[in-house]
């Protein structure tokens, strides 16, 4: 019985929002999901779950993607339901719910600009209006712009789905085995199979919930992680040769351009993984993987593990994240962004060695 006291200490705090959210979607006949860009597996499974689970008490619930949801999360229950559109509807919903988000903008242009055209705002913004949707933001990122019109923020919360679970249980949703499956997916992918430092009691606690709720671990697995293409381990191969190494300043990284992508015959989601391998050398600790977009765009995922904190190099470009993963977009080309990454660490890592010495 302790166990469940220990899920339910983490939430307690956030009690009263929770207990918002939960009469805000009882009093709600529409609804709307919509993921953040490049949707990973905690969006993804956060707006799946909130579909399902809300279509089975007769919501009228719609979940619309800009862009084509990735390979690897295409097996998720009610994948097959997500309206993949650069339009929204006319009409606006009683409710949009936006999870994993930390920023307004991170919608992605397409939905910032339906969103404008509709009348909604982020909160800070002096054209927002109230009531005539009502946003609600669930996020478990330090740095969430606390743009919507309820925001329930948990930065404990190993991963947003967490957090839907929470609401889920206090809603007393029957939870479908399909929306307990994309919650897990959700919180197996943040928590990189329950092997990151966010990995909690709670985390394992919630994890042990859904299946029993029906989840199959190992078939999320699978179809997650076990279902790579030839181009994508080949195209890992030749991340993984151009790794360099910045011993001077203690980082390394590497690079995916689009001339690597068209000759593994890979799209951009299909560098997603690399990451994965790229930071598990053993010294040193913090790597970085460059994702030429065009000559204009670099998309660069930061990874740490040890006492450096990635969104402080994230931040100098407009990015951010969570302690040991975040990521930004540089304007630029590769080299560009090599060379203000070398200067940013160079000062970021000064800092903290003064910091030390002082
Ligand atoms: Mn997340």
């Amino acid at each position: 019985m302790r166990r469940q006291n220990l899920t339910r200490d983490m939430f307690k705090q956030y009690t009263t929002t929770i207990r918002k959210i939960a009469r805000l979607t009882i009093n709600s006949r529409t609804i709307w999901n919509l993921p953040h860009e490049n949707p990973d597996g905690d969006t993804i499974g956060c707006a799946l779950a909130i579909h399902h689970a809300l279509k089975s008490v007769r919501r009228d619930v719609q979940t619309f993607f800009s862009e084509p949801v990735p390979r690897m999360y295409s097996f998720l229950p009610g994948a097959d339901e997500i309206q993949v559109t650069q339009k929204l509807p006319d009409k606006l919903p009683d409710l949009i719910f936006v999870s994993d988000n930390a920023t307004f903008e991170r919608v992605g242009e397409p939905y910032v600009d339906e969103l404008n055209r509709l009348g909604v705002f982020s909160v800070h913004d002096p054209r927002h209006q109230p009531g005539r949707t009502t946003l609600i933001n669930i996020d478990h990122h330090r740095g969430n712009e606390l743009y919507g019109d309820v925001n329930l923020i948990v930065p404990e919360a190993a991963a947003a789905g967490e957090i839907v679970f929470a609401i889920f249980r206090r809603l007393r949703l029957p939870l479908p085995s399909g929306a307990a499956t994309c919650l897990y997916a959700a919180i197996l992918t943040d928590t990189g199979k329950f092997s990151y430092s966010n990995t909690t009691l709670t985390t394992l606690e919630i994890a042990a919930e859904l299946v029993r709720r029906g989840v199959v671990p190992h078939t999320v697995v699978e179809s997650i992680y076990n279902t790579q293409t030839s181009g994508q381990l080949k195209l890992l191969g030749r991340a993984l040769e151009a790794l360099i190494i910045n011993e001077d300043i203690g980082y390394y990284y590497s690079y995916v351009t689009p001339e690597m992508l068209a000759e593994f015959n890979c799209d951009l989601s299909d560098s997603e993984y690399i990451i994965d391998t790229l930071k598990t050398l053993e010294e040193p600790k913090i790597c970085f993987l460059f994702k030429v977009v065009d000559d204009g765009l670099v998309k660069v995922s930061v990874r740490s593990r040890n006492d450096f904190d990635s969104t402080k190099v994230a931040e100098v470009f407009g990015g951010g994240g969570h302690y040991a993963a975040s990521g930004f977009r540089f304007r630029g080309t590769l080299d560009e962004v090599i060379a203000a990454v070398e200067k940013a660490m160079q000062e970021l890592c000064k800092d903290s060695r003064e910091r030390k010495a002082g």
